[in-house]
């Protein structure tokens, strides 16, 4: 897809939005000298956007030297997230909408949640969450829908200095039990059900089979959303609202370092298990507020909506975190794009005066073939700027988003980041820097991306270059390592191309100093913006008892970005059928989740390998992408014959 993606076009945001925007490109570029010239002196102006409870001395204290790698902010300052995300905003915004929840079902009505609504509700499960006995550093697991409950947690735990590791509602109960274990939570919050598209997802009988096998001591606290019956441990499970409900509607705050971790959120490598990327409190505050208020132009009375899930980082920063510090009014949506028709979120645009909206162009690309009938049905007219998140956005998606989301009137932020960043490390600013469709064209204050020859590791420094992408110094939002596993965060991230950020991700710089972003260059694929590692689904399928050996690429997928493809060689004496194959889908669903369900799926009674046995996945991936003209040098394969058989038998003809 990268490749298609060079366009002539330039678009500028209209002028009055320029006159309007915090910053225009003259600002950008002397603040953006500024924050790469003295990131200490940018950084500690920057971090009194945010009370401090001790101010900090120190602003910066960090190095990518491999094998002592070590990232600081602010690191002498106290503070409290849940403070800043609220308390701090109760003279001004007490009776301001806080959290617009939007349900899955539009008959229900959508709920405003004030400020001083959200300090109530956050301290009282701040309370219940101390009367089972959560302290300062201890981990609390979120399984829930999207649901107001699902921020109150989140901030519930920073209030009181607990770390909180939210899993997606779509994952599957091992993958569950797997994050509950790795981080020792002492406590998980759950839901009866979670309702999307009019189906329920069980979370609570997904809770209960994660539990098997974790600790008899976690506890588990239940939102009962949709009133549905589940199966109740007595002495385990407990009524959270019910509680909420009893306890104080109060709760004192908790004085956390800078550096106290805020949260753990797993996430896919290039390797089997998932990473435990650990964020920070101060800096990642700063952070994630100031991007939320630059990158969307966010101003006073604007109703900001992100429509990720709170899941994945995106959410964190966007719906949660980044909105909340800056006194944003933000929407939770529990619900999906097409339901109960293609014109949903439209619909939700219109019926709250969305001014930011910002979406995956995944979703684009699926609303896209459904006719633009849709988008006109709705007055669009509150929006002011759009975004894109998760992946490159294709120059047709990018237009359709432009023409007929936009009217040709607002500015599109492509914007590019990863779990790891925190926030947005290339994006534009949409008052500074006109958009090309498919670039996420400049770096955000302080972001010093490089590229590097991927074979070399020379920096390339001419303005045009082609390579990998790497970061050469901090930002406040930056991880801070993997949780438990320092050692594995400094060889995933600093092993590589030493005395840098490797991102994973390759990407192209033009002439005009504008970067696109190709895509990753690890075993990681990105399934409809959802990040996968391939080895993830391939230990998944070889779990399987009739599976001997499995390998797994991504291929190009018209909605999806990238489709999961799999071959699967069986074990002896197992026959391929239909029967299997449904077999093998569902089972890495309940192993993973519905997301990580291959698409294709190829017997293959032999792998391509080397000779020392490994698996040429390059060779793979072009007989997936049904580009089998050009597979390179198939000499040193230790059984060339394989190939052809794959060729000859391959899924994916279009
Ligand atoms: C925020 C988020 C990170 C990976 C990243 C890259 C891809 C994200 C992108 C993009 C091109 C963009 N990615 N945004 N690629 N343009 N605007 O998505 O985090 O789930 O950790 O994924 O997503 O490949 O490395 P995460």
């Amino acid at each position: 897809m990268a490749d298609t993606v060079q366009q002539t076009g330039v678009y500028s945001a209209p002028a009055d939005f320029i006159a309007k925007a915090h910053v225009d490109a003259a600002a950008y570029e002397q603040m953006y000298a500024a924050s790469v010239a003295d990131p200490a002196a940018f950084w500690g102006e920057q971090g009194k956007r945010i009370d401090w409870i001790q101010g900090y001395t120190k602003v910066k204290d960090t190095t990518f030297d491999f094998g002592n790698v070590s990232i600081k902010w602010y690191e002498d300052g106290t503070l409290n997230v849940s403070a800043n995300c609220i308390d701090r905003h109760m003279m001004q915004r007490a009776n301001q909408t806080a959290i617009i929840w939007e349900p899955d079902d539009p008959k229900t009505p959508a709920q405003h949640i004030t400020y001083a609504q959200l300090l109530e509700q956050t301290c009282r499960m701040a309370n219940v969450l101390k009367n089972h006995g959560v302290k300062k550093g201890d981990r609390v697991v979120l399984y829930l829908p999207m649901i107001p409950e699902a921020a109150y947690a989140m901030l519930a735990c920073a209030r009181i200095g607990a770390i909180h590791s939210v899993v997606f509602g779509g994952f599957s109960p091992d993958a569950l039990a797997n994050r509950i274990n790795d981080s020792e939570a002492k406590v998980v919050i759950t839901a009866d059900f979670a309702p999307r598209g009019g189906k329920k997802t069980p979370l609570k009988a997904n809770t209960d089979q994660a539990l098997l096998h974790c600790s008899d001591r976690v506890k588990c606290l239940v939102v009962k959303h949709t009133g549905d019956q589940t199966h109740w441990t007595d002495g385990r499970d407990v009524d959270l609202k019910a509680e909420m409900a009893e306890t104080s509607p109060y709760c004192a705050y908790t004085e956390v370092g800078a550096e106290d971790p805020l949260f753990i959120l797993y996430t896919s490598g290039s390797t089997g298990k998932p990473k435990g990327v650990v964020h920070t409190s101060g800096g990642y505050l700063v952070y994630a507020s100031l991007t939320h208020k630059m990158t969307f132009d966010y101003h006073d009375g604007d109703v900001f909506w992100c429509t990720a899930d709170v899941g994945w980082v995106t959410g964190h920063s966007y719906i949660v975190y980044g909105p909340l510090a800056n006194g944003a009014t933000t929407i939770m949506f529990e619900g999906v794009p097409t339901y109960p028709d293609a014109g949903r979120f439209w619909e939700v645009c219109a019926k709250h005066k969305v001014t930011q909206f910002y979406t995956a162009p995944t979703a684009i690309r699926s609303l896209m073939g459904l006719g633009t009938e849709w988008v006109e049905k709705h007055d669009l007219s509150s929006l002011r700027l759009l975004g894109s998140v998760g992946e490159p956005i294709n120059p047709e998606a990018w237009n359709w988003y432009n023409t007929h989301v936009g009217k040709g009137r607002c500015p599109i932020v492509d914007t590019f980041w990863q779990t790891e960043t925190g926030g947005h490390l290339i994006t534009p600013l949409p008052g500074a820097i006109p958009q090309k469709p498919g670039s996420a064209t400049k770096p955000f204050f302080g972001v010093q991306p490089v590229i590097l020859d991927p074979a070399t590791a020379a920096v390339q420094s001419e303005t045009a270059a082609d390579g990998v992408l790497c970061i050469a110094d901090s930002w406040p939002g930056q991880m801070r390592t993997l949780w438990g596993d320092h050692a594995r965060f400094e060889e995933a991230y600093f092993s590589q191309y030493r005395g840098y950020y490797f991102t994973g991700d390759g990407c192209r710089r033009d002439e005009d100093g504008y970067y696109w972003i190709t895509g990753r260059v690890d075993d990681v694929i990105n399934v409809s913006g959802h990040r996968m590692g391939t080895a993830e689904v391939e230990s998944a399928l070889v779990a399987h008892p009739k599976v001997a050996e499995a390998a797994v690429v991504g291929y190009p997928h018209d909605i999806k970005g990238q489709g999961i493809y799999a071959y699967v060689t069986l074990m002896k004496g197992e026959e391929p059928s239909d029967a299997l194959r449904k077999e093998l889908e569902t089972w890495v669903r309940t192993e993973i989740g519905p997301i990580a369900k291959p698409d294709l799926i190829q017997w293959a009674p032999g792998l391509p390998k080397t000779r020392s046995g490994k698996i040429m996945r390059r060779i793979l991936r072009k007989i997936a992408e049904n580009d089998f003209g050009s597979l390179g040098d198939t000499s040193t394969l230790a059984d060339p014959s394989v190939v052809d058989e794959l060729i000859e038998n391959r899924m994916n003809r279009g």
